[in-house]
């Protein structure tokens, strides 16, 4: 009798779940990217395993916020966006936790940086955001980020000094080009292309799968590219919490369950033919075709001057921010930086 009647009881807790018709994703970036591809995927990934009771619309390059990218993290903490997936570099202004991601120098691989996602630190980051209003399902990445120009090869500090470089609208970014002698200035995406194109702006950073190929940004004169892998920019896949409470443990679980399958071929499209092989190795078990797996030779032919630093390059570069990073350090907090040192050291 008892059973019946809780059986009876779950029967009308899922009946009387409110799904809406369509919950809102957000994304800073086109389609055709890495980042794109994945949201679309999580997006599928739900609505198969919810048997389509939780459609996800994916509202691309920034639709969403219609501007500032910077704001992301506010529209998702206050529910206008269902779910996003977000840059820590645009969630960096209101989460100075995710300050970690953007020290210059800190992640000098893939290892260090998987570490720590999966690492003290990692949940740390997750239980803050949680505190925050926005529940974080998976790590994502939008990759290592390189600097291109359009006036000359950049090898050396010097030959940085005074271009105009386009940074996003983080203010760690400023003080890092600043340190570099750079001529930084803060800009949303959306603006970017426009910019380059008319000259407004001579350089910007972005990683090389994620951003520049897909953007053509060729074509925009950023002829000369620097691999210097200076600073990592992992995404997040969460919801917002307002509309995460709103879902059935069932339909949680489900969708947790899509982001963790939508982010590991995510992260692999991010990385293919950047790391050991292992991206495009695990595409290919999973029958994913990619079209450019050596992404430095693609570059060469579309007459890009690839410049990769050796170790004792970066390491000039990574001499003129140890301020920035001492004082970023302060800011992000003590404990999560040695966590973070503790979760590289176990990479
Ligand atoms: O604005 C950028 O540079 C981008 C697309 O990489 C981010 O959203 C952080």
């Amino acid at each position: 009798m008892r059973r019946v009647l809780v059986g009876i009881l779950v029967l009308l807790g899922m009946a009387s779940a409110q799904f809406k018709s369509e919950y809102k994703l957000s994304v800073v970036v086109a389609p055709n990217t890495a980042w794109g591809m994945g949201a679309q995927k999580f997006a599928d990934l739900v609505k198969e395993k919810t048997g389509g009771r939780v459609n996800i619309k994916v509202y691309f390059s920034g639709q969403l916020f219609a501007g500032q990218q910077t704001n992301e993290f506010q529209l998702l903490r206050t529910g206008v966006a269902d779910f996003a997936i977000g840059s820590t570099i645009n969630w960096s202004p209101q989460v100075k936790e995710l300050n970690l991601f953007n020290l210059p120098f800190f992640f000098p691989s893939y290892k260090e940086l998987d570490a720590v996602e999966e690492g003290q630190a990692g949940k740390a980051i997750f239980q803050r955001l949680k505190q925050l209003g926005v529940e974080p399902l998976a790590w994502g990445e939008n990759g290592y980020r390189q600097l291109t120009n359009s006036k000359r090869p950049v090898r050396t500090p010097e030959d940085l000094q005074g271009l105009k470089i386009r940074v996003v609208g983080a203010p760690i970014f400023i003080d890092t080009f600043r340190a570099l002698g750079a001529n930084p200035t803060s800009m949303s995406w959306a603006e970017v292309l426009t910019a380059l194109q008319q000259g407004v702006i001579e350089g910007q950073e972005n990683p090389i799968v994620g951003v520049i190929i897909p953007y053509k940004l060729w074509e925009l004169g950023q002829r000369y590219l620097t691999v210097w892998n200076y600073v990592i920019d992992p995404l997040i896949f969460a919801a917002s919490a307002q509309t995460w409470r709103t879902f059935p443990a069932d339909v949680q679980k489900a969708i947790q369950e899509a982001a963790l399958e939508a982010a590991r071929y995510q992260k692999a499209l991010a990385r293919a033919g950047m790391d050991d092989g292992s991206a495009l190795r695990y595409l290919s078990s999973q029958g994913v075709k990619v079209e450019i797996t050596d992404p430095l030779g693609y570059l060469r032919a579309q007459g890009v001057q690839v410049t990769v630093l050796s170790p004792l390059e970066i390491g000039r570069f990574r001499e003129r921010v140890a301020g920035v990073v001492q004082r970023w350090m302060n800011e992000i907090g003590g404990t999560l930086v040695v966590q973070a040192e503790a979760d590289k050291k176990r990479a």
